[in-house]
């Protein structure tokens, strides 16, 4: 028995499923999940001493990659001052400094300690703001697990959003609408029912939960115009895109401007924090100067506030870090591509900047029904053959495939002949 293999044993004992986020047990890649014990540039080493390279970089903190030494430096630093006070300090002002500096659509920024959180409350403010209840989201898109936002897709357009989620009362899924990803009529549609109603339309601006799928041309766009022209508030959930696809994420990368996005990951560098942010007039509604209440006992801790400040000042200082970043990508995936065209096994590749997911279907994917037509056991056989050749995958069909910083033309080279042994023995 290996290491990790006894301390699952051990873990499903005392929390459910033997994990603290469903993903991690690899349920849908049916193998016992790996026990990491570290992590250092590209690479993760699990309990029992095997090394991988990680194309999930803790689901996208990790652009830089593991434990870069300015992120570590800045983190004991701040350790050595306390770790938290529950007051203001001189980082949050910095962090929030910062983030509106490098995103031109927040006026003013408030930080949480997760993606959930910062969605739950971007959507607390847009209902406030517009004094509207009704909340448009897109099927195969995911913005945490508050209970708004876990809705299953209604069938009729008026049709209530239905909990997609044991526990979720009706109440709380009744004002969410679900609307179909790139299908901008689907969105019309519901405007056309109920406009009035509509507060917020809340999207990935690259879908990245149903594996990964680009805005298609005018997606984005049109969302803008249906929100302005229906008094909603477009909101860009930027947890997994912000400061991934660029320093102003996906708005910046396509040019549009949200009224409120929401970010996590990257901007807390692998500690936990979550922002949200947009136009001044929104965020004044949020306590203790506006009606809306929000608060949080860690939010803006100091430790991860020097980890995100570090981090982001990184990406923001390394010259031409994303031109670098893109163009690794674009070559890898390029590869990919070729190889999924010469593969035995059906499969399409979804890519933008350094984020992708190879799908096992042969259908494009360009929403969420047509990536639910992949064969997740082939993906799964695929996840196994990666795992073996030291290549660690998301251990789902439906998540992204991350490309970081720290890795080379050699460890792509590697996963690259790893992927050619699979697909070419069909
Ligand atoms: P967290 O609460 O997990 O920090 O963020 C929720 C969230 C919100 N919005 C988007 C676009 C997200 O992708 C996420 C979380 N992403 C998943 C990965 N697909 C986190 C991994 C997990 O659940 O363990």
């Amino acid at each position: 028995m290996t290491k990790s293999e006894r301390l699952f044993e051990e873990a499903v004992r005392y929390m459910p499923g033997g994990v603290n986020s469903p993903v991690r047990a690899f349920g849908s890649v049916g193998e016992k999940p790996r026990f990491i014990e570290k992590g250092e540039g590209a690479y993760i080493t699990d309990a029992d001493g095997r090394t991988y390279l990680d194309f999930v970089g803790s689901w996208g903190p990790m652009i830089l990659g593991h434990n870069h030494p300015q992120v570590k430096e800045a983190v004991l630093k701040a350790c050595e001052k306390g770790l938290s006070f529950g007051a203001a300090t001189e980082a949050e002002v910095t962090m929030a400094r910062l983030i509106c500096e490098l995103v031109p659509s927040i006026e003013m920024v408030r930080m949480v300690n997760s993606g959930t959180e910062a969605v739950m409350s971007a959507v607390r403010a847009a209902r406030g703001f517009t004094g509207r209840n009704k909340i448009v989201k897109f099927a195969g898109c995911y913005h945490g697990h508050s209970d708004a936002m876990l809705v299953k897709a209604g069938s009729g357009v008026m049709t209530a959003g239905v909990p997609d989620s044991a526990g979720v009362p009706a109440g709380c899924s009744q004002d969410t609408l679900t609307a179909v990803y790139n299908d901008l009529s689907s969105v019309e549609e519901l405007f056309g029912a109920c406009g009035q109603e509509i507060g917020a339309v809340i999207v990935e601006p690259v879908g990245a939960n149903m594996g990964v799928v680009p805005p298609a041309e005018g997606f984005l766009e049109g969302l803008r115009g249906l929100c302005t022209r229906h008094g909603a508030l477009l909101i860009f959930d930027e947890v997994i895109t912000g400061f991934r696809l660029g320093l102003s994420g996906a708005q910046g990368y396509f040019g549009i401007t949200p009224d409120l996005t929401t970010f996590g990951k990257i901007i807390g560098g692998g500690m936990p924090v979550g922002a949200y942010g947009g136009r001044r007039e929104i965020m004044e509604m949020i306590a203790p100067l506006g009606p809306v209440y929000q608060a949080g006992t860690l939010s803006g801790n100091p430790v991860a506030m020097a980890a995100g400040i570090a981090q982001l000042r990184l990406l923001k200082e390394t010259p031409d870090f994303y031109q670098k970043l893109g163009q690794k990508s674009e070559r890898f995936f390029e590869q990919v591509q070729k190889l999924g065209r010469e593969s035995k096994i059906p499969c399409q590749l979804n890519h933008v900047g350094s984020l992708g997911c190879l799908f096992f279907t042969q259908e494009p994917v360009r929403d969420y029904a047509s990536a639910k037509t992949s064969d997740t056991k082939a993906y799964a056989g695929y996840f196994k053959h990666m795992l073996r050749e030291g290549i660690y995958l998301a251990p789902s069909q439906f998540e992204a495939m991350f490309v970081s910083a720290a890795m080379t033309e050699e460890d792509l080279e590697r996963t690259l002949s790893a992927m050619e042994t699979y697909f070419l023995a069909g």
